[in-house]
């Protein structure tokens, strides 16, 4: 399980790994920090990446990437990378420029997943976040189905294997799945996802769509003051995860991340420390193992008697 995570399928025949990487982190944290700590996910058994442009980290994650690469530890195909293009950049004209400069950063050719980041396009420029002299961010009128069509075509063009969005709402993804001559559909929706907002309905949608529902702060964010609210309660502070917790000998974070693999949610999880990284991967390896222990090759429907057909199934071992 180290080597090889386990995967879903998407609609699009790809394969995405239940459990991510998040890399992003706070402006105090340094940069280089990014890089570090992914080379540790990837070594720790993680083959799933989250980054995208806003966190401009591109360059540092791109960097562990590649020299778990170029160390043997694995293969450009083993690693599922996903990227996000910013609201500055939803002109149907700047999708694809905004993937280009993330993999320059990268120094990779293709990501193996990108997103429309936030479904609300901002006025194009230099600053990712344009405000007006009042402070007020500065909106742009592009439609969501317009800046689909240019990330169809990032995916025509090779430089995305799957392409899907975050932050949208059931009406938003309808307007994609119902855009007339729709190409490809996204194949997941990347949303906030945690036991204090469990996204149950657009979860059942998405799952009726052949969407993957990919939680993010599902551990209750990094409380980063810049988007955080500081007074909202500590998830994994939470009583209940902790007698949980306790009574599976596990951590409260290992019950967050297990509530949604076992609901079907893909999760991220993004740690900068060592210790929590490794405890994070565990999840999937040491319960993925004991329970692989189990086999014992019962089989419950018993036709013994009918192995003289000639197509009897089951005296090959499979
Ligand atoms: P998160 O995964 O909810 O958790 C982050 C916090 O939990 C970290 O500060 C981490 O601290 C701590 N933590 C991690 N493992 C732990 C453990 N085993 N025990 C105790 N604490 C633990 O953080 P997030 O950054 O909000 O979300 C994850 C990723 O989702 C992001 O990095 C980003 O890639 C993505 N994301 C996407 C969007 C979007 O709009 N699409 C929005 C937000 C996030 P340490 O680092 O100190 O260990
Ligand atoms: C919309 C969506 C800002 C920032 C952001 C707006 C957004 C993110 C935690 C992790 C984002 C918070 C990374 C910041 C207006 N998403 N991050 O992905």
């Amino acid at each position: 399980m180290n080597s090889k995570q386990q995967t879903v399928r998407l609609s699009d025949g790809h394969f995405i790994p239940i459990l991510g990487f998040g890399t992003y982190a706070s402006k105090e944290v340094p940069k280089s920090k990014a890089t570090e700590a992914t080379k540790i996910a990837i070594d720790a058994g993680f083959r799933h990446i989250d980054s995208a442009a806003l966190y401009q980290n591109e360059k540092e994650v791109g960097l562990a990437i590649r020299s778990k690469i170029a160390d043997g530890t694995v293969k450009r195909e083993d690693i599922f990378y996903t990227s996000k293009v910013w609201c500055t950049f939803h002109h149907p004209r700047l999708v694809q420029d905004c993937l280009e400069q993330s993999l320059k950063q990268l120094q990779l050719d293709y990501v193996d997943l990108y997103l429309i980041h936030f479904p609300m396009a901002m006025k194009p420029g230099e600053s990712l976040l344009p405000k007006d002299e009042n402070g007020k961010f500065i909106y742009d009128a592009v439609d969501i189905c317009d800046t689909w069509e240019a990330m169809e075509k990032c995916k025509d063009a090779g430089l995305a294997k799957s392409i899907g969005v975050s932050n949208f709402n059931r009406r938003q993804l309808e307007r994609i799945l119902n855009k007339p001559g729709l190409k490809y559909k996204p194949v997941c929706n990347q949303v906030e996802c945690h036991p204090y907002l469990n996204q149950r309905k657009l979860l059942d949608f998405c799952k009726s769509k052949d969407i993957v529902l990919v939680a993010y702060s599902a551990l209750g964010s990094h409380r980063d003051k810049e988007w955080v609210n500081q007074s909202s309660p500590v998830l994994l502070d939470d009583p209940v995860l902790g007698s949980m917790a306790k009574k599976y000998k596990r951590t409260p974070a290992l019950i967050a991340l297990r509530y949604q693999l076992q609901r079907g949610v893909v999760v991220l999880a993004k740690s900068f420390t060592e210790k929590r990284i490794k405890e994070n991967m565990q999840l999937t390896s040491e319960d993925m193992k004991i329970i692989d222990g189990l086999n014992k090759n019962i089989r419950y429907i018993d036709v013994s008697g009918w192995e003289d057909h000639p197509e009897f199934p089951f005296l090959d071992e499979y």
